[in-house]
């Protein structure tokens, strides 16, 4: 049932728009430091997203695994700081579902263009699972798919929109989840793509 699924989650419509513009002009500035680019999974294949980091941590997959570090492979640079609006939105966001201390040191961006998709996964790489993602869209919306505890359970899905900011703690922290290939569409602040963002505690 629904209500167990999404026992966890707690969805907040449009809480990212508020600082909207200062929030797009900061991810503007990280992408010229740290680009997007297409990493390769443990497996050898170039993944569909493009991705970069901000924060003490960013998390990075090649042929050696999927871990966090603490430099960009890219430029041998430290990851550009979180921030201060990014940090901001992501502790209100918890703060109100429930947590009140949550100090991210990691935010994983990716970018995805049209058809661009995510498998069902889980976030396993961070240290202590009591401590929720939150998750942030930008752009033209996607098609979330939520499962359950082993990949081949059956999954829901829904739509995330631009601003919507999503915290997934308690019994969601560990569910499969997806990003369906995006479809053709056009935003008005970041064209054709959408961004999202998830701020964790890696470390
Ligand atoms: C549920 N990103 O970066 S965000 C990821 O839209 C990731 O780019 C997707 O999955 C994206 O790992 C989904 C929503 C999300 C993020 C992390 C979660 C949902 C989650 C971790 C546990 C459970
Ligand atoms: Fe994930």
């Amino acid at each position: 049932p629904i209500e167990t699924a999404l026992a966890g989650v707690s969805l907040l419509k449009e809480f990212a728009l508020k600082n909207e513009a200062i929030l797009l002009a900061d991810l503007a500035t990280i992408v010229t430091q740290a680009p997007f680019r297409h990493m390769v999974t443990p497996s050898g294949f170039a993944m569909s997203v493009a991705m970069t980091n901000c924060g003490e941590l960013g998390w990075v997959t090649d042929r050696q695994g999927y871990r966090y570090t603490q430099l960009d492979p890219l430029t041998q640079a430290s990851w550009p700081a979180m921030p201060a609006s990014f940090l901001t939105l992501s502790r209100a966001a918890a703060f109100t579902a429930g947590y009140a201390d949550f100090t991210p040191d990691a935010c994983l961006i990716n970018r995805y263009q049209t058809g661009a998709r995510m498998g069902l996964h889980q976030d396993k790489n961070e240290r202590d699972f009591t401590q929720p993602i939150v998750s942030v869209s930008l752009g033209v919306p996607a098609m979330f798919q939520f499962g359950g505890f082993k990949r081949a359970d059956k999954a829901l899905s829904f739509p995330l929109y631009h601003g919507d900011v999503v915290v997934w703690g308690g019994d969601a922290r560990l569910r499969y989840h997806g990003i369906l290939p995006l479809k053709a569409n056009v935003h008005p602040a970041l064209g054709k793509v959408r961004i999202n963002l998830t701020f964790r505690k890696a470390g």
